[in-house]
């Protein structure tokens, strides 16, 4: 808990599955949670817009439009933003090194704390095959990984091509909620082997909706969760010590709208201790 009203300084703040276009984007608790933290740096970590979303039924109210002017207006006042674009808003991929009104777009980025250690940061949807198939392609090895990487780009691209959804990991894994967490256990591992393949100790990422700081193989696995559900992110103190950040309805600022619950801020380090 903390004092409203104060806003927190970060050197870098990490947020990721916004999902602006689709009704269940947290629009208005976001803005609350972007008006009191600040940082030097931020990264958007992929699924900020939900394009799969807007191509099938337009829903883009004011607050949806407010969190991209609240991200701007921090991008003019000197906050360096890179947009790192994950499968939902994976249009923005084949805008890779262009700049959009202060905001970068990268692929993927390799950040360094102030710590010194560095993050491999990436949205995460890339391994999605080797998720779903990994006990298959454990017992088949290395050119199987390899090729699920391969097929995953080709069968999105085909889907798109064909005017169908993304295929939703977080979903599927609640329909097989008996196995969600050896999915969630693959995908951690996945990614923090593809840190280790860029000599990381550890990755950033987002995708799954799971927020997490947690060490794996060695490396330390961080993903920043999403602003539909566990509104969470993923903070570096200026002495490069990694937070988790959830958010919840406040209670001292303005009612964002009647029917909304009143409930406790909080903004505790859910993680810092084993992040450290
Ligand atoms: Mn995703």
């Amino acid at each position: 808990m903390y004092q409203l009203n104060t806003t927190r300084h970060f050197r870098t703040l990490f947020l990721s599955d916004i999902h602006l276009g689709s009704k269940a984007a947290q629009a208005e608790l976001l803005i609350d949670f972007l008006r009191v933290h600040d940082a030097e740096k931020i990264y958007l970590v992929g699924d900020i817009v939900d394009g799969w979303r807007l191509k099938r039924s337009w829903h883009w109210p004011q607050s949806h439009n407010d969190v991209v002017q609240k991200l701007l207006r921090k991008a003019r006042r000197g906050t360096e933003i890179i947009y790192i674009p994950g499968n939902h808003d994976e249009f923005l991929r084949d805008f890779t090194g262009r700049h959009f009104g202060g905001i970068e777009v990268k692929l993927t980025d390799i950040h360094e704390t102030a710590d010194g250690r560095r993050f491999l940061v990436m949205h995460g949807d890339e391994f999605d095959v080797v998720v779903r198939n990994a006990r298959l392609i454990a017992y088949l090895g290395d050119w199987a990984y390899d090729a699920a990487i391969a097929i995953n780009l080709v069968f999105n691209a085909i889907r798109r091509r064909f005017g169908f959804g993304y295929w939703s990991f977080s979903s599927w894994a609640k329909l097989k909620v008996k196995n969600a967490v050896s999915f969630i256990g693959a995908f951690e591992e996945a990614l923090a082997g593809e840190a280790a393949r860029h000599e990381c100790d550890g990755v950033i990422c987002g995708h799954i909706h799971h927020a997490e700081i947690a060490e794996r193989a060695g490396l330390l696995y961080v993903n920043t969760g999403d602003w539909v559900e566990s509104c969470s992110a993923i903070a570096e103190r200026h002495d490069g010590t990694l937070e988790l950040l959830r958010w919840t309805r406040a209670t001292s600022s303005e009612p964002l709208n009647d029917a909304a619950p009143k409930l406790v801020v909080a903004s505790e380090p859910v993680a810092a201790a084993e992040a450290a």
